[in-house]
C-alpha cells in the first residue's frame, strides 16, 4: 500500500512538473513567434534617417532634420544610415528613452520602439552634436 501511494505521489509531481514544463515551452513559443508576426505581418512603420553633412535627412529627402510624425501608440522602426565622413551619429528621443548606438560611417542600426500614446512634440538629436542635429518628433492623435 505504501509503494503504490509512493507511485502517486511521484507521477502527481511528476504530472506537475510536466505541465509546468509545457507551460514554460508555450510561453517561450509566444514570447518567440510574437515578435516574429510582427515582423512578417510588417506593422511596425520604417522610418530611415540618413545623416550626411551633420544633419538628418529622411530616406530621398532633402529637408535638413525634418519633423517626423508618428501616430499616438504606433510601432516604429528607426533606422539610421550614416552617410557623413568621419563621424559618428546616433538618433535619440530623451523623452522616450529612446537612444540608438553609435552608427559608423556607411553602417546603420535599427531600433524598434512604440509611439507614446499621448500626442505631442518632442525634440530629437544626434547625441554629440546636438545644436546641429536637431529636429522635432510629433506625435499625432491615432
Ligand atoms: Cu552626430
Amino acid at each position: 500500500m505504501a509503494g503504490i501511494d509512493r507511485i502517486r505521489r511521484w507521477s502527481g509531481t511528476r504530472g506537475a512538473v510536466t505541465a509546468v514544463l509545457v507551460a514554460a515551452v508555450g510561453l517561450l513559443c509566444l514570447v518567440l513567434l510574437l515578435p516574429l508576426t510582427a515582423r512578417t505581418q510588417g506593422s511596425a512603420r520604417q522610418i530611415t534617417l540618413v545623416t550626411r553633412n551633420m544633419a538628418f535627412y529622411l530616406e530621398g529627402g532633402t529637408e535638413p532634420n525634418p519633423t517626423i510624425q508618428v501616430r499616438a501608440g504606433e510601432e516604429v522602426r528607426f533606422t539610421v544610415l550614416n552617410r557623413d565622413p568621419g563621424f559618428q551619429h546616433n538618433f535619440s528621443v530623451e523623452a522616450w528613452g529612446l537612444e540608438t548606438q553609435f552608427v559608423e560611417t556607411e553602417a546603420s542600426t535599427s531600433v524598434l520602439v512604440r509611439a507614446p500614446a499621448r500626442p505631442g512634440s518632442q525634440p530629437y538629436v544626434c547625441t554629440p552634436h546636438g545644436k546641429m542635429m536637431r529636429g522635432i518628433i510629433e506625435v499625432v492623435a491615432d
